[in-house]
């Protein structure tokens, strides 16, 4: 009988055991989901410059949100994409330094090779366009679908002199040009 209580609590014992691991499962899954905050720079073909504020990148069900918090840009649409490499600096490219080349191209995993915007199974890369309003500040959140933070960390997040239409036509890229701020998502 004294045996049979004692099969019994460890029973028990391993039961609780197993609910308390779930338990700790269930908060490491919680902790899955990751926000990081990124500061900007400008950029330009002598180096990084000043800080013009930060992004927020965090895990939601549809993707990663990104929240701007910047200021000093040029109002309007802006090219906004994941580079390829953590690094903002300047690199040289046929005799002349160019701003924030050493970030690389368009993230993109896949090997699309195109340009094609956040939905248009191109460059993961692509996000939607920045909107800066008149005074120079972006504070409108834009969500990438497809993507977690962790996918994006150790990479870099562009801003561009001009807009984005989504196409590789008639200008590579979106026609965004000149790399004008950066971001290493560390
Ligand atoms: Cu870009
Ligand atoms: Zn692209």
């Amino acid at each position: 009988m004294k045996r049979g209580v004692a099969i019994h609590h460890q029973l028990t014992r391993a039961a609780l055991v197993s609910a308390v691991y779930i338990g700790v499962c269930a908060v490491s899954l919680a902790h899955a989901v990751e926000s990081v905050e990124v500061v900007v720079h400008q950029v330009s073909a002598q180096g990084v410059g000043a800080s013009i504020g930060t992004l927020t990148l965090a895990d939601t069900p549809n993707g990663v949100a990104i929240t701007p918090k910047l200021t000093g840009l040029p109002p309007g649409e802006r090219g906004f994409h994941i580079h390829e490499n953590p690094d903002c600096g300047p690199k040289e490219k046929d005799g002349a330094m160019v701003a924030a080349l050493a970030a690389g191209p368009h993230y993109d995993p896949m090997h699309s090779g195109k340009h094609a915007g956040p939905h248009g199974g191109g460059h993961k890369g692509d996000l939607p366009k920045l909107e800066v309003a008149s005074d120079g500040t972006a504070s409108k959140q834009v969500v990438v679908a497809g993507v977690t933070v962790k996918d994006l960390k150790n990479r870099s997040i562009m801003i561009h002199a001009g807009g984005d239409n989504y196409s590789d036509t008639p200008a590579p890229l979106g026609g965004g040009g000149a790399r004008i701020a950066c971001g290493v998502i560390r």
